[in-house]
């Protein structure tokens, strides 16, 4: 058993996530949270929503709220939607909490002090129409590189380069839309991130576990040219900048604290901080439920800081737009927070306990809706909160984990839902499950029937059991997703496939031992199935784990011979076989939800979508 710490990109605050979000970090994070547990190591799963930020305050003007407003409203509501969609955070924090604020103006006055963050006079979008500085996504124009034309002022979407708010083409304020916009001098913290080059191009280098998909995005930032990036902002939302407090950095300098007043830090600053926010969140949540007004540092330190941390395994997961925040951006922060510059300006060793990087880094691609994006503004795709109008959790669990977009950019259709669904739930599992226990309830009186001994039939499905289980558990174990999927149902299908072989609605007429052996088997695959669906289907799970007396005590991962987990239900236990557990999508289903959430897009509209 160990420590593994797993944390998910955290979400916007802005509005209802939709089934790509989900799909590409927390529902992943969560079946892997889950399969860890499952395999008895001490797990610490954690996400947040992510409320600094431009994108926030303009979300806040549009819907009449202040920003405080808009994210404690926000923040609940997606809460909310998570909790349905049965994400077992075990916090689900916010990058505005206390605990975050003090940990982001703490690192930033230590990085300060360590020689990292510089003050340097910059030029900054203002609008004479709206009376304020344009940061990020404040504005919006073409971007220089590819062209496209809606590029926000921080990233472009379309081919994920990091911007200046300055360098877009043709820029307009994405408050009044004017383009009455002129550019003024500011004066920002910057983190001095190109001097880490060497280092983090070594650390990168040391993560051959890391998919493909994160490792080029890294190295395609480091070989375009790391540059320092600021870490401040001319607006009122966010963390405040308080360097009056500061300390001198190695040259004997403090910071020009007048300059920084009324500024805050940058969203990306803070918001990979609350990975270790929440972790604190977290840990004044348990003081408090044991009676003690706070934790100890030392709680959620465990987890972040060197040597307590040495045992954890640090795991994210995210979107591919978020790889190069989380490979270079972050890790700067905590390099330079456990190196500072000496006097003469060379790195050593800054003799605190260190904080912990992360180990193991999981990127996805997009899911697309039929050709185009997922669009909130033309209502185009499915979203967390509709899409259990219509389904159970459970079921687009399963669906967007086994079509999850992993080596490459995936599509979501009705189409593909309708037979996914059909063909693995329906008529694989349900199918499997239903049959046999009423079988079983009908012919043995509902009791695991004793009698006979493993034949031919049950040698060859141990031996294939014993062999996809060891597969699916190094797939989980490698976070490949698609595959692990795949091989759950490969598992299920082993077990539909022994049962037409063993037949014990045949047997029974003649050998009552072979019957009983058949069922036997067959009640024990579906307690197996259970577990192995698990982590993608927790509530199923649940449901067929019911039908044997069996509770959570029961979700361990299984990790022995088949042999003898195929014959682990007590002779004689009684069962009750469940209600259908899935539902038939019909063609009519599909036509509706077609109506509802928009069907196949015209290329302008595909083209047009955000
Ligand atoms: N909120 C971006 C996103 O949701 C951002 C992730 C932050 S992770 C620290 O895509
Ligand atoms: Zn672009």
């Amino acid at each position: 058993m160990s420590r593994i710490l797993i944390t998910s990109a955290l979400p916007y605050i802005n509005g209802v996530k939709h089934l790509g979000n989900l799909v590409g970090s927390m529902l992943p994070a969560d079946v892997h949270a889950r399969f860890r547990r499952m395999q008895g190591h001490d797990v610490l799963f954690l996400c947040a929503t992510d409320e600094s930020g431009s994108t926030t305050e303009i979300a806040a003007l549009q819907e009449g709220l202040s920003a405080e407003e808009f994210c404690a409203k926000w923040h609940d509501l997606q809460k909310g939607h998570y909790e349905r969609f049965a994400l077992s955070f075990d916090h689900f924090g916010r990058s505005s909490s206390a605990q975050n604020r003090k940990l982001t103006q703490a690192m930033a006055q230590t990085l300060w002090e360590h020689g990292f963050l510089e003050e340097r006079s910059t030029k900054q979008v203002y609008s004479r129409a709206d009376k304020r500085f344009l940061p990020d996504r404040f504005v919006i124009g073409t971007c220089p590189h590819c062209g496209y034309e809606n590029a926000r002022g921080d990233q472009c979407e379309n081919c994920t380069r990091v911007l200046d708010p300055p360098d877009l083409i043709n820029p307009r304020s994405a408050i009044s839309g004017s383009t009455d916009l002129e550019i003024r001098e500011s004066v920002h913290l910057f983190l001095r991130q190109a001097m880490f080059a060497d280092k983090l191009r070594a650390w990168i280098g040391s993560k051959n576990d890391w998919p493909q998909l994160v490792t080029s995005i890294a190295l395609k930032w480091l070989d375009e040219g790391l540059q320092d990036r600021g870490i401040t902002r001319d607006v009122d939302w966010g963390v405040p900048v308080n360097a009056e407090h500061w300390g001198a950095n190695p040259e004997g300098r403090k910071p020009n604290a007048e300059a920084l007043k009324g500024k805050v830090f940058y969203v990306w600053f803070d918001a990979p901080i609350e990975y270790i926010g929440a972790t604190w969140e977290w840990a004044d949540a348990r003081a408090q439920k044991q009676n003690r007004p706070r934790a100890d540092n030392a709680d959620w330190e465990r987890w972040w800081r060197a040597p307590g941390a040495d045992d954890v395994t640090y795991v994210q997961f995210m979107g591919k737009d978020n790889v190069p925040f989380h490979t270079v951006g972050f890790p700067v922060t905590l390099f330079g927070l456990n190196e500072r510059l000496d006097a003469a300006g060379k790195f050593t060793n800054a003799n605190e306990p260190k904080w912990k990087l992360v180990d193991r880094l999981k990127g996805f691609n997009w899911l697309n809706y039929y050709g185009g994006k997922f669009s909130t503004s033309q209502k185009r795709g499915v979203f967390v909160d509709t899409a259990l109008e219509i389904q159970p959790a459970d079921v687009w669990r399963w669906r967007l984990m086994a079509n999850a977009p992993e080596g490459a950019d995936s599509a979501f259709t009705w189409e593909d839902f309708q037979t996914g669904v059909n063909s693995d739930l329906a008529n694989v599992l349900g199918n499997f499950v239903n049959r046999i226990t009423r079988f079983g309830a009908a012919r043995f009186d509902a009791k695991v029937p004793a009698g006979g001994a493993p034949g031919a039939a049950e040698e060859k499905l141990f031996t294939e059991i014993d062999q996809r289980l060891a597969a699916l558990t190094a797939f989980h174990e490698q976070m490949e997703f698609r595959k692990a999927a795949a091989e759950t149902r490969a598992l299920w299908v082993a077990g539909n496939e022994y049962l037409q072989v063993a037949a014990p609605w045949t047997a029974i007429k003649t050998d009552l031992d072979a019957a009983a052996v058949g069922v036997r088997t067959g009640l024990n695959l579906c307690v197996l199935f259970a577990r192995i669906a698990a982590p993608f289907m927790p509530a199923t799970a649940g449901t067929i784990l019911a039908a044997f007396g069996l509770g959570a005590e029961a979700l361990a991962w299984p990790n022995r011979p088949a042999r003898e987990i195929l014959d682990a239900l007590a002779h004689g236990k009684p069962f009750t076989p469940p209600d259908v557990l899935f539902k038939k999508i019909e063609d009519s289903d599909v036509s509706v939800w077609k109506e509802r959430f928009g069907g196949e897009a015209s290329q302008a509209e595909a083209e047009h979508a955000t």
